[in-house]
């Protein structure tokens, strides 16, 4: 099921987005405040409301996430690297209650995060 969030309403097709990829068990769409020339989020659709609150069961799937932006990185042409970021609770700066997986690419990222 997904969750009442901006990101569930995405999952559901009651509001657009910039949908690049979709198969049983995940989304990924542009991200709409792009941080770099690059900025798609991967999202499973299970409601897991941050990487916190995922437990053994969900092993599958968030190796599945990974594997999908992966697969997504190489798509787009990301061949000089990229960056995976999830962010988790509030000093993690997570903003939507719904886990999501940021691939960054297309420029040099700057290290270490603010
Ligand atoms: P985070 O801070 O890790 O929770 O990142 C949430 C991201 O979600 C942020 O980069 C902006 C993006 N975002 C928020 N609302 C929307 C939306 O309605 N559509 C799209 N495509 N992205 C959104």
């Amino acid at each position: 099921m997904s969750s009442d969030t901006i990101f569930g309403k995405i999952i559901r097709r009651e509001i657009p987005a910039n949908i690049v990829y979709e198969d049983d068990l995940c989304l990924a769409f542009k991200d709409v405040h792009p941080q770099a020339p690059v900025h798609i989020l991967i999202i499973p659709k299970k409601n897991i409301p941050q990487l916190s609150a995922a437990t053994a069961e969900d092993q599958n799937l968030l190796g599945h996430l990974l594997l999908t932006a992966k697969q997504i990185a190489e798509q787009v042409g990301l061949k000089n690297g990229y960056r995976l970021v999830i962010n988790n609770g509030q000093d993690g700066g997570q903003t939507v209650d719904h886990l999501h997986c940021h691939l960054l690419g297309d420029r040099a990222l700057g290290w270490p995060p603010g």
